[in-house]
C-alpha cells in the first residue's frame, strides 16, 4: 500500500461549494444522489484537466454533467476513483450510486446498528457514500433529503438545521436537512431509526435558545440525565472561557450501540459510542460518569476547535484533536478535583503515550507520513498534542493565552488550517519566539530531562543544572533541544515554599497567601544552570511541578526526600508524583531481588497518609480522598513495565501483589478504618450522591479494599461481599466484585464465581453492564484465563461485529491482563493472533487496534520476543491484509 508524505500536500485542484444529498435508506440498499457545485480551485495550479472524486465500494448508476449523461469514454471507474475527463472550470455533476449498508463490517461510512442506519466518515469514510473530494480542506455548504420507510425509519436526521418533512405518495417519509456552514466531508453525518428522544434546551450568552435533542435506543431514555447534563455545562463553560457560542439552531447527540471508537463530533450532530451516553448510577461507575462528562465536552468543543476552523490535510490531526484534548481537560478540571484530574491525565500519558514514544509505533505530534491514517488517532496526536498546548498556555500565561484563542478564531473561522498556523497565533498574541517550540510537533520521543544540584553554603546559592536529550526513534536519529517550560519550587526544612529569586534579580518572588511558590524556567539548551540566591540551608527541589512539560525527569532524590515531598509539597500533583516515584524505585528494587521485604518507613508512610484520611473533602487538598486514593494507588504493571529495559512480566506482577499483600496485612486496623468511616448504607439508604466529593470517597474505600482483599481472611470475605449485595450504585459493585474475583479459593470459596454468576443474572440484558462482566473475566490473575477468555468467545452474547464486545473481551485480555497475556508459553499471543486474523476482513479498525500490545515486542525476553515475532510474521505473511494491520505489523516488524 502507498505511503502518505506531508510533504506532497497540494492544495486542491478542484472546490466543490455545494452538495446536495438525496438518501433513498434502506438497511440492505441505499440509493444515493448527489449534485454537487464544483469550480476549479484559484489556489491550485492547474492539473491534466480532469476530475478526480474518490469513491470506494460504490455501484456507480448514472453520471451527468451540467445535465447531460457522460458516455463511458468520458469516464473511468476503479476501486478507489472516479476520474471524469476534460471537465470545465465550473459544473455541476450529478451521480448515483448503490451502498449497501448491512454488508459494511468495517462501520465506516453507512452502516447498520441494531435496527438503525447511522454513518461515520472520520477519517476517509465519505468515499463510501459517495463519489467526492474526500479531504478535509475541501469544505462544502451541504443540503441533505431523507427518504424512507416511516415504520422502520420514523426519525430521519442529518447536520444542520431541519429544514421540513414531507409524507410522500408511496407511503415513505422525507426529511430535508441544511447546514450553513461549509464543513468538510468527514463531519458529514445521517442517522435513521426508531429512536427515543430526550430533550432539554440551553440559552446561549446572546439569548438564543437551542432545543437539546439525545437521541437513544428505546429503553435507554433513563440513562441520558449525565449526558445532558455534561452538554449544557460544556456549552456554558465553551462561552465563559474561549467566548465561543453555538452557532447552528439545534444540537444533536445520537448513541449507537456499534462504534469503532468513541465518539464523532459531525456538525450538529455528534453520533456517540453509547458507552459514552448512558449511564445510571446502577449501571455505570464514577469512571463511567467522568468519562462521559468528558466525551461529550469533547465533542461539543470540536464545533470550534475542529469543526468551524479544521485541518488542512490529516498530518494536522493535532490542530483539532490536541487542542480540544486540552479543552476537555480543563472542562473536567474545572467541574470536579483539579489536582485529581491533572493526576489521571498524566497517568494516561505516561502510560500509553510514553511507551508508544518509545517504540516501533514512534511519530511526531504532526506526522510525516503513513500508510493508514486511521493508525494516527494515537496517544501522542491526542494526549501529547493536548500538552503542547498545554505548555503554550503555560508560556503565555491566562490572559494572553486566551488572546492568542481569539485570534485564532477571528483568523481562521470557516478554513482548513495548519499545526502552524495555531502556534503563529499563540507567538503573536504572547509577543514570544516560538520557533524553538515548534520542533515539539516535528520530532518524536520523549525527552529525557538529568538533573542536578549543588549548595553553596557560603554564597547561599543553589544551583540546577539541567541536561535535556531526546532518545533517537525510528527515521529520526538525530533530535534538536527543545524549548521546555519546568516549574520548579524550593522547600525549607518545615515543607514550606522558599522565596524564589535567581542570582542577577533584584527582589524574590515571594509565596501566594495559599503559600505557594512556583517559577516557570525556560530550557532551550542542551543544558542550563538556574542559580537561586538567598538561601540560608539546602532546599528540597520540587521539579517539574503539575507535569509542566511531557518529559521524563531524572533527580537523585533521596526515600527521605520523596516522603518529605509526598507529605508537604504545595504541588498536590508533586506529592502523588513523589508517592508513585517512592513506590516505583521499591517496586522495581522488590522485582531484582525477590527475597526484599517491605521497608517499615514506606509502611510508615502510607499509615501516615491513611491516618490523615478526612472525613469529608475540604478546601485543603492534602484531606481530599479522591487525591489520597491515588496517592494510595501503586503504579500499573504496565507503567512498571515502561521502566524496565527488559520487561520481567512474573517479576513485575509478584511484586506488586507482594507490596500490597504486605500493606493490606499490617495496615489492616488502619484500612478497615477508612473503609468503615466512609461506608455508607447502600440500596436501602437510596441516596447516591454523583458529586466529586463523594466518589472521591468511594474511590478511597474501594482503594482501601483493594488492599485489604490482597490480605484476605473470612472477615473481609464478608465485608466485600456485604458491600457486593447492598451497594446501590455499579462502582461499588463492580469493585466488590472485583476483590470476590481475585481472592484464593482458599479463604473465599466459589464467593466470587457466586457473585459473577449473580451479577450476570441481574444484568444479562444491559450490554453496557454486560461489557464490564466480560472485561473482569479477561483481567482476571487467575491462571486459567485464557481459557476462560476462549471459552467466553463461545457465549451467546458475544459478538466480533460488536467493537465494545471485542474490546471487552479480547481488548480487555491483550491490554489489560499483562500476567497472562504474556504468559511464557505464548498462548496469549497465539490467540491474539488468530483473532485479529479473523477480524481484519471484517472491521481493520479494531484489529488493527488490538495489535498494540504485541508491537512492543523488543521490550521483552529473547522467548518472548521469539513468540511474539512469530506472530506478527504469520499475520504479515496473510494475503489481503488491510491497510491498517499491515501497516502496524511492518513497522513493529521494521
Ligand atoms: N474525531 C473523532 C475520531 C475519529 C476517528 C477516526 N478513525 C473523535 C474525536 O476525537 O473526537
Ligand atoms: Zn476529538
Amino acid at each position: 500500500p502507498p505511503v502518505i508524505r506531508r510533504e506532497d500536500y497540494r492544495p486542491a485542484e478542484f472546490l466543490i461549494d455545494q452538495a446536495d444529498l438525496r438518501f433513498e435508506l434502506d438497511a440492505g440498499q441505499t440509493l444515493v444522489e448527489a449534485e454537487l457545485s464544483l469550480r476549479r480551485n484559484p489556489a491550485a495550479p492547474r492539473g491534466d484537466g480532469d476530475l478526480h472524486l474518490d469513491g470506494e465500494q460504490l455501484e456507480l448508476l448514472d453520471l451527468t454533467l451540467d445535465g447531460r449523461r457522460l458516455p463511458p469514454a468520458e469516464y473511468r471507474v476503479d476501486e478507489h476513483a472516479l476520474v471524469v475527463r476534460r471537465v470545465p472550470d465550473r459544473f455541476r455533476l450529478r451521480t448515483r450510486v448503490q451502498i449497501h449498508p448491512s454488508a459494511n463490517t468495517a462501520l465506516e461510512g453507512l452502516y447498520v446498528s441494531g435496527d438503525m442506519l447511522c454513518t461515520q466518515c472520520e477519517a476517509e469514510g465519505f468515499r463510501r457514500i459517495t463519489y467526492f473530494l474526500d479531504r478535509p480542506d475541501v469544505m462544502s455548504r451541504y443540503r441533505v433529503t431523507l427518504v424512507a420507510d416511516p415504520a422502520r425509519y420514523p426519525v430521519l436526521l442529518s447536520n444542520g438545521n431541519p429544514a421540513g418533512t414531507e409524507e410522500l405518495a408511496d407511503g415513505r417519509r422525507l426529511a430535508r436537512w441544511d447546514d450553513p456552514f461549509p464543513k468538510p466531508s468527514y463531519l458529514f453525518a445521517v442517522v435513521a431509526g426508531d429512536l427515543a428522544l430526550v430533550e432539554d434546551r440551553f440559552v446561549t450568552a446572546s439569548g438564543r435558545e437551542i432545543p437539546l435533542r439525545i437521541f437513544v435506543e428505546p429503553g435507554n431514555r433513563d440513562k441520558c440525565d449525565h449526558a445532558m447534563r455534561s452538554l449544557k455545562a460544556a456549552m456554558r463553560w465553551d462561552e465563559t472561557r474561549y467566548g465561543r457560542e453555538y452557532d447552528l439552531d439545534l444540537f444533536m447527540i445520537v448513541a449507537v450501540s456499534h462504534f469503532n471508537m468513541g465518539a464523532m463530533e459531525n456538525k450538529g450532530l455528534n453520533v456517540f459510542n453509547d458507552k459514552f451516553v448512558l449511564a445510571r448510577p446502577d449501571t455505570a461507575t464514577d469512571a463511567d460518569f467522568a468519562h462521559i462528562e468528558g466525551v461529550v465536552a469533547h465533542e461539543y468543543f470540536h464545533n470550534w476547535t475542529g469543526n468551524r476552523i479544521t485541518c488542512r490535510d490529516w498530518f494536522q490531526l493535532s490542530l483539532k484533536e490536541g487542542f480540544t484534548v486540552y479543552r476537555d481537560q480543563e472542562f473536567s478540571a474545572d467541574q470536579g478535583s483539579r489536582g485529581v484530574k491533572r493526576i489521571e491525565d498524566v497517568r494516561l500519558l505516561r502510560s500509553r503515550q510514553f511507551p508508544e514514544d518509545a517504540g516501533p509505533m514512534a511519530h511526531p505530534v504532526r506526522p510525516d507520513s503513513y500508510i493508514e491514517i486511521n493508525n494516527f488517532y494515537t496517544a501522542t496526536v491526542y494526549e501529547k498534542g493536548a500538552e503542547l498546548v498545554r505548555m503554550q498556555a503555560g508560556l503565555l500565561g491566562p490572559e494572553r493565552f486566551r488572546k492568542g484563542t481569539d485570534l485564532y478564531f477571528e483568523r481562521f473561522d470557516g478554513q482548513a488550517v495548519t499545526t502552524d498556523d495555531f502556534v503563529a497565533c499563540m507567538e503573536q498574541a504572547g509577543g514570544l519566539d516560538l520557533t524553538q517550540f515548534r520542533r515539539w510537533y516535528a520530532q518524536a520521543g520523549t525527552p529525557v530531562l538529568e538533573c542536578a544540584d549543588h549548595y553553596d553554603a557560603d554564597a547561599g546559592t543553589y544551583t540546577l543544572e539541567i541536561r535535556q536529550h531526546t532518545p533517537a526513534t525510528p527515521g529520526q536519529a538525530d533530535k534538536q533541544p527543545l524549548h521546555i517550560p519546568f516549574a520548579v519550587g524550593l522547600l525549607d526544612a518545615q515543607g514550606r515554599d522558599l522565596p524564589l529569586r535567581l542570582a542577577g534579580e533584584s527582589a524574590a518572588s515571594e509565596p501566594t497567601a495559599a503559600g505557594v511558590c512556583t517559577r516557570m524556567l525556560e530550557l532551550r539548551a542542551p543544558v542550563e544552570r538556574f542559580t537561586f540566591v538567598g538561601l540560608a540551608a539546602r532546599p528540597v527541589p520540587s521539579l517539574l511541578r503539575g507535569f509542566s512539560a511531557p518529559v521524563r525527569l531524572r533527580y537523585p532524590y533521596s526515600d527521605a526526600d520523596l516522603t518529605f515531598l509526598m507529605a508537604h509539597d504545595s504541588d498536590g500533583f508533586n506529592r502523588w508524583d513523589a508517592a508513585q516515584t517512592l513506590a516505583q524505585r521499591l517496586l522495581l528494587r522488590m522485582v531484582e531481588e525477590e527475597a526484599l521485604s517491605v521497608p517499615d518507613s514506606f509502611v510508615e508512610a502510607f499509615r501516615q497518609a491513611l491516618k490523615e484520611a478526612p472525613v469529608d473533602a475540604s478546601a485543603d487538598t492534602q484531606a481530599d480522598p479522591a487525591l489520597l486514593a491515588e496517592v494510595l494507588t501503586l503504579p500499573s504493571e504496565g507503567y512498571l513495565a515502561d521502566q524496565m529495559d527488559c520487561v520481567d512480566v512474573d517479576g513485575i506482577h509478584r511484586a506488586r501483589e507482594t507490596l500490597a499483600a504486605t500493606l493490606g496485612a499490617l495496615l489492616r486496623e488502619d484500612l478497615l478504618a477508612v473503609y468503615e468511616r466512609h461506608w455508607q448504607p447502600g440500596a436501602e439508604a437510596g441516596d447516591y450522591d454523583l458529586s466529586p466529593a463523594a466518589a472521591g470517597r468511594r474511590a478511597l474505600r474501594n482503594c482501601v479494599l483493594g488492599y485489604l482483599g490482597q490480605a484476605p481472611d473470612a472477615g473481609i470475605v464478608a465485608l466485600a461481599q456485604r458491600q457486593f449485595d447492598t451497594a446501590n450504585n455499579m462502582t461499588d459493585v463492580i469493585a466488590a466484585l472485583r476483590v470476590l474475583l481475585e481472592m484464593p479459593v482458599d479463604v473465599a470459596g466459589d464467593a466470587g464465581e457466586r457473585a459473577l454468576a449473580a451479577f450476570y443474572r441481574r444484568w444479562s440484558q444491559e450490554q453496557l453492564v454486560l461489557d464490564k462482566w466480560f472485561a473482569l473475566q479477561a483481567q482476571s490473575s487467575r491462571p486459567d484465563t485464557l481459557a476462560r477468555v476462549k471459552g467466553l468467545m463461545k457465549h451467546p452474547q458475544f459478538s466480533l461485529a460488536n467493537p465494545n464486545r471485542v474490546r471487552a473481551l479480547i481488548g480487555a485480555f491483550a491490554s489489560g491482563n499483562p500476567l497472562r497475556f504474556h504468559a511464557e508459553d505464548g498462548a496469549g499471543y497465539g490467540f491474539l493472533a488468530d483473532r485479529i486474523l479473523e477480524l481484519d476482513p471484517l472491521n481493520p479498525q479494531i484489529a488493527a487496534r488490538l495489535l498494540h500490545p504485541m508491537t512492543r515486542w523488543r521490550r521483552y525476553d529473547p522467548g518472548r520476543q521469539a513468540l511474539m515475532q512469530r506472530q506478527l510474521e504469520r499475520i504479515l505473511e496473510v494475503d489481503g491484509l488491510s491497510s491498517d494491520v499491515y501497516e502496524v505489523v511492518s513497522r513493529s516488524l521494521g
